[in-house]
């Protein structure tokens, strides 16, 4: 058994049975009410889940196993002269509970690094799609090909005990995660720079490799990677990512169908393709004008003009948080220390100073405030990563690092299979006339 497994399966599965008796103990305790609204509004703030690896407050962000993200950017390992936190850290500290040594981090580091060979009939799904597929319908096609190393799948098949799936949920999700960069880096190179392939370098950092796999060597990139992985990761569990993958898991799909189906979430622009219309919408305002930094009016002007078109802004406003996401601050403040001066982060600056007021006017929006998304983009422009088609796949590498440790924790927690209630609207009808009738 491998460090990171070993030590997993010595925290979670004590903990299994100890979640089991709190459930037995407490199973009537009521949570909260619901009323017909928060059925039409897509079940917002209703709990309805159960995700050990984040948790989300409206107000205050994402906090990762308790910590918030400048906490993890103080306490989780960095490379050597580096800043940025190590995924790797992360993944360890959301599967365990555990904050990491630096000796740990590096146990997975290699771990990935052994894990990462891709079978070639992957290579051959991607090539077969048109250069014009976008990258992320490739990804989630490239994920459903390595499905056939899926140790979960073959386990089942031979008749494995119910007690042990989490054992093979975790060598799948160990070993996609070693191979999504690769994966990813490879649609790339193939869409963007005419099939020249980059091989993996063993020896980086799991986010230093993929940089290096899509060609980018100048180290702000690769610090960039490292810090963009970590803070993508994971958002609890209701966002439409997280949720699918729990929920295809639920069926006990394995993680390669699991994780293959969050990309198609991920992939719609309300949720992960976001980062992709944000860079798309700012250059189509900067081409409306002509080119150049827009003046704070004509920003305004193009969000006004935006909504009276029916459209979204794309990067601003929130399912659940009411705040600037400290994914979007943590970014700007990357930024700061590495791009002051460009031309497209001062626009993304500008932009933040002038939308939660204008947004902030429209009554039924909840949240004028920008998300993750508001700012990725001009940061991986600043390096040199033009083709924004392919942003949503790196938030979809990221986020397989919280989606699939949450899926090891389903199994080990024995998650039975999610079924919600539907109704129609005239069973809703019929029964209010009923209750209202009989009152
Ligand atoms: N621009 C214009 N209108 C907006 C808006 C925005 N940025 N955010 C919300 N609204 C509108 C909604 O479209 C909705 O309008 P209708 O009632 O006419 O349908 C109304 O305001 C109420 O929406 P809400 O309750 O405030 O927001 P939801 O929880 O329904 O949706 C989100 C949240 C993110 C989908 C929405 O704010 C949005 O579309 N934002 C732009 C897209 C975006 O940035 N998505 C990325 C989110 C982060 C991620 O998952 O990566």
């Amino acid at each position: 058994m491998d460090k990171l497994k070993n030590k997993f399966a010595e925290k979670a599965l004590p903990k299994a049975s100890e979640i089991k008796e709190f459930i037995k103990e407490n199973g009537d305790f009521v949570l909260g009410q619901y009323n017909l609204d928060a059925v039409f509004s897509g079940q917002k703030g209703m709990i309805g889940l159960i995700t050990e690896t984040s948790l989300l407050d409206a107000e205050e962000g994402i906090r990762f196993r308790g910590y918030s993200i400048p906490e993890l950017s103080d306490k989780l390992p960095k490379v050597t002269g580096g800043n940025e936190p190590l995924p790797e850290g992360l993944f360890y500290l959301m599967l365990t509970g555990d904050l990491p040594s630096e000796e740990d981090v590096h146990d997975v580091t290699n771990n990935w690094a052994r894990r990462a060979i891709v079978p070639k009939h992957v290579f051959n799904v991607i090539d077969a799609f048109p250069l014009n597929a976008h990258p992320m319908t490739q990804f989630s096609a490239a994920i459903m090909a390595l499905q056939t190393e899926s140790e979960f799948a073959a386990a089942y098949r031979k008749g494995v005990n119910k007690k042990d799936y989490w054992d093979y949920t975790y060598e799948d999700t160990m070993n996609l995660i070693a191979r999504l960069p690769r994966v990813a880096a490879y649609i790339y190179r193939k869409t963007y720079k005419f099939s020249e392939h980059i091989e993996p370098n063993p020896k980086l950092d799991w986010a230093g490799n993929f940089a290096h796999m899509l060609g980018y060597s100048n180290e702000g990139f690769s610090e960039l990677m490292r810090l963009y992985m970590t803070i993508h990761a994971d958002h609890e569990g209701g966002n439409v990512s997280a949720h699918t993958t729990h929920l295809v898991g639920s069926a006990l799909s394995d993680p390669y169908l699991s994780l293959s189906a969050a990309m198609n979430g991920l992939a719609g622009p309300l949720h992960g393709l976001a980062n992709q219309e944000v860079i798309r919408w700012v250059l189509e305002l900067q081409a409306e004008l002509g080119g150049g930094k827009p003046s704070k009016q004509q920003i305004e002007d193009y969000i006004h003009k935006t909504i009276n078109e029916g459209k979204v802004v794309p990067g601003y406003g929130h399912a659940v948080l009411r705040k600037t996401d400290p994914r979007f601050t943590a970014q700007m403040e990357f930024a700061k220390k590495h791009m002051p001066n460009d031309e497209l982060v001062n626009i993304v600056w500008d932009i933040y100073d002038i939308t939660p007021t204008v947004l902030g006017t429209i009554k039924k929006i909840k949240n004028p405030w920008p998300n993750v998304d508001a700012h990725s983009g001009a940061l991986l422009l600043h390096y040199g990563m033009k083709e924004y088609d392919f942003y949503t796949v790196l938030f979809g590498v990221s986020r397989a690092l919280g989606v699939l440790a949450s899926l090891i924790w389903d199994r080990t927690l024995g998650l039975p299979l999610e079924r919600p209630k539907s109704v129609t609207t005239d069973w809703l009808k019929k029964t209010i006339a009923a209750k209202k009738a009989s009152a």
